[in-house]
């Protein structure tokens, strides 16, 4: 499909972007030979990952696969913290800075070295050892974007127990079932948290999911904001009389390279969350290699993932990615917004940032505001651009490539889940040629295959089902107490060895993946299939949409009518005449059947905090139900009403 062609304009997904002159001289990966080695001897590749690690007791086995089930360097013990701490302590690098903590408030954050951080992760972990958790206890922490979020956790991974952490904009109700699902003994959270200069009062709402979370045995609270936090004597304690008492010395528990890291919710096809288990030596390998080769990433780089921790890509690139590898790593609390616009630049230009991984949807926000908020500010330490989390419509690349990156920092477009743990799919920057909107290549060490609906494996330039046909070692490992689930869900469609992604794909001639988003958004329209994602791909390229959001609504004749939502871009106004001509547009970009019936103009979508839109409300609205169902993971689950109002008036 030709994504972003914009009125007969050039379409921007045939341009190619080479890595910048020079740049594969000094890079971490510059030799391309790297993808037959891993292609000839996966086992032996991701073997020399895993010894970029320190171990405790070497493995016996590299891979014991035995589908659906996996194992990775069976035998070896190591620990996540030590790799992410000590490791670079031993190495002399104990004063150099770990991690840059960004404030809501300009003026308030802080910094701390790998020894400050190591120290603070030490006295932690003896505060939950004194609370009594062991190994194996599971630690839920429900944590803004503060230094102690990343401390708890390695300190939970110091000690050997999971963490589960949840979002911090998740209510009461996500809090209680996922802290009963995981059976946590210990919750962490703080009196408040600060965003974009409103308090959101996280300890009332912990209060709430705690009335009805019986594992809990101890609450440890964290003062962020300052002002009043109930607190329930014999149960809650502050973080700073906790740790002030506590020793600095810690050693770390020597666990088993599939003892388990960490647990984490992610919404899957049913309303219930799906509790995501990764182990311990894989998932660092899997994320400390990834980090190192796709974003080029070295000594003095200064990284920044703009994903909450209450994510995967928090997770992966903000914590155990980058400190594992002994960067420095940036973790912002705050909004794009507050207190100006071009917040996000000044932190930029703040602290030197050379590397930036955030989201579209990010992307495109800024889009719409234009590039004053960008001309502020030198953004010229920037040297390496991350994509992640949806698709990236070639004009969003291009855009970003030439605003933010000034036309010199190559993009990697990473496409991978909370499921498989690190990046899967993603040009290496020194050694791609991008593809505007194209994830590109499998990570060395991954295989990735497309899938008919019948089972059979297309061969060559092709479309289909995505799926990955050898295990990798941050693959999750079961979902949590529901081996049953994890079976159906990701080993059945297609047999126990080959692992069903649930994201559609196309690759090109040129062995280029694309993904064109979620399986379950393909609609059936007249017995031709119509994905979402290709009709918003043709709204978003006319030059009136700055966003679009596309569902199938069931109809009498044709199985399916296309509803699609779109976010106008801020000059245009709405009109009969302009609605025609999207859904001519789409017409000519896709095909007839690709035509929606109903274009609605709206001034907001309902997402997910992490940028996703929630479809499923979307159908609902088109259907005209008053009921939405579960709102809770919104972002703004005000957006609800108003979508309604606008639907009805314009339909
Ligand atoms: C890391 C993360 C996973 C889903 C995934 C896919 C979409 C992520 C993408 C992408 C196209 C990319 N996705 N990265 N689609 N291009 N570069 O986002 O994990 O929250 O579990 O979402 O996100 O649909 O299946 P998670």
């Amino acid at each position: 499909m030709s994504d972003d062609r914009a009125n007969g304009h050039e379409d921007l997904a045939e341009r190619r972007y080479e890595p910048p002159q020079g740049f594969a001289d000094n890079a971490i990966v510059g030799d391309p030979s790297v993808y037959e080695r891993a292609k000839e001897d996966p086992d032996g590749f991701w073997e020399e990952c895993a010894r970029d690690l320190h171990w405790f007791k070497e493995w016996d086995q590299v891979l014991n696969w035995d589908p659906p089930e996996v194992q990775w360097f069976v035998g070896g013990k190591t620990n996540v913290a030590y790799n992410c701490l000590d490791k670079h302590i031993e190495e002399g690098q104990g004063d150099k800075t770990a991690l840059i903590w960004e404030a809501d408030e300009p003026d308030q954050g802080k910094t701390y070295t790998y020894n400050e951080l190591a120290a603070e992760v030490r006295k932690f972990a003896n505060v939950l050892k004194d609370l009594g958790v062991e190994k194996g206890d599971r630690v839920c922490l429900y944590l803004p974007m503060i230094p102690e979020v990343a401390i708890a956790m390695l300190a939970c991974a110091r000690i050997g127990a999971p963490h589960s952490v949840v979002f911090s904009a998740f209510s009461a109700g996500a809090l209680r079932d996922r802290l009963n699902d995981a059976e946590a003994k210990v919750l962490v959270t703080a009196d408040q948290s600060p965003r974009g200069g409103k308090a959101n009062p996280l300890k009332q709402n912990a209060d709430k999911a705690l009335e009805d979370s019986p594992s809990v045995q101890s609450v440890v609270v964290v003062k962020r904001g300052g002002g009043e936090a109930p607190m329930t004597e014999g149960r809650d304690q502050w973080w700073d009389d906790l740790v002030g008492g506590a020793s600095d010395e810690c050693p770390a528990e020597e666990v088993d390279a599939e003892d388990m890291l960490f647990v984490l919710y992610s919404s899957g096809s049913t309303g219930k969350p799906k509790g995501i288990v990764h182990t311990t030596g894989g998932y660092l390998t899997h994320v400390k290699a990834t980090t190192k080769m796709v974003f080029d990433l070295k000594d003095d780089d200064i990284f920044w993932c703009t994903a909450d921790v209450g994510w995967v890509t928090g997770h992966s690139y903000l914590v155990y990615g980058p400190l594992a590898n002994g960067a420095t790593t940036v973790m912002f609390e705050g909004t794009p917004a507050y207190p100006e616009n071009d917040r996000w630049f000044d932190v930029i230009e703040k602290h030197a940032v050379t590397i930036l991984y955030t989201a579209p949807t990010a992307i495109r926000s800024f889009m719409k505001t234009g590039t004053g908020p960008i001309e502020k500010h030198d953004l010229s330490s920037l040297r390496v651009l991350g994509s992640v989390g949806e698709p990236i419509n070639p004009r969003a690349w291009v855009w970003y490539y030439e605003n933010i990156g000034g036309s010199r920092c190559p993009i990697v477009d990473t496409w991978w889940q909370t499921e498989t743990g690190g990046i899967m799919i993603t040009p290496l920057p020194a050694l791609t040629t991008a593809k505007p909107g194209s994830a590109t290549h499998p990570f060395p060490g991954i295989f990735p295959g497309l899938y008919d609906d019948e089972g059979n494996e297309v061969e060559g330039a092709g479309q289909g089902n995505l799926v990955i046909k050898r295990p990798w070692p941050g693959m999750l490992r079961t979902l949590y107490k529901d081996p049953e689930r994890f079976r159906e869900t990701y080993f059945e469609t297609y047999g126990p060895e080959v692992y069903f992604v649930g994201d559609g794909a196309k690759r090109d001639e040129d062995g280029y993946y694309t993904i064109t988003g979620r399986v379950d958004d393909v609609m059936n329209v007249s017995g031709h299939r119509v994905s979402s994602a290709e009709v918003e791909s043709a709204l978003v390229s006319h030059n009136a949409v700055a966003e679009a959001a596309v569902v199938g609504k069931p109809d009498e004749d044709k199985g399916q009518a296309i509803w699609a939502y779109v976010i106008l871009e801020g000059d245009r106004e709405t009109s009969d005449e302009l609605m025609k001509e999207l859904r001519d547009h789409v017409r000519s970009e896709i095909g007839p059947t690709s035509r929606p019936d109903q274009v609605v103009a709206v001034d907001d979508l309902p997402k997910t905090r992490s940028g996703k839109i929630m479809r499923r409300i979307l159908k609902k609205i088109a259907e005209g139900d008053q009921d939405v169902g579960d709102t809770t993971t919104l972002a703004d689950p005000s957006v609800v009403e108003d979508l309604q109002k606008q639907a009805s008036a314009q339909t």
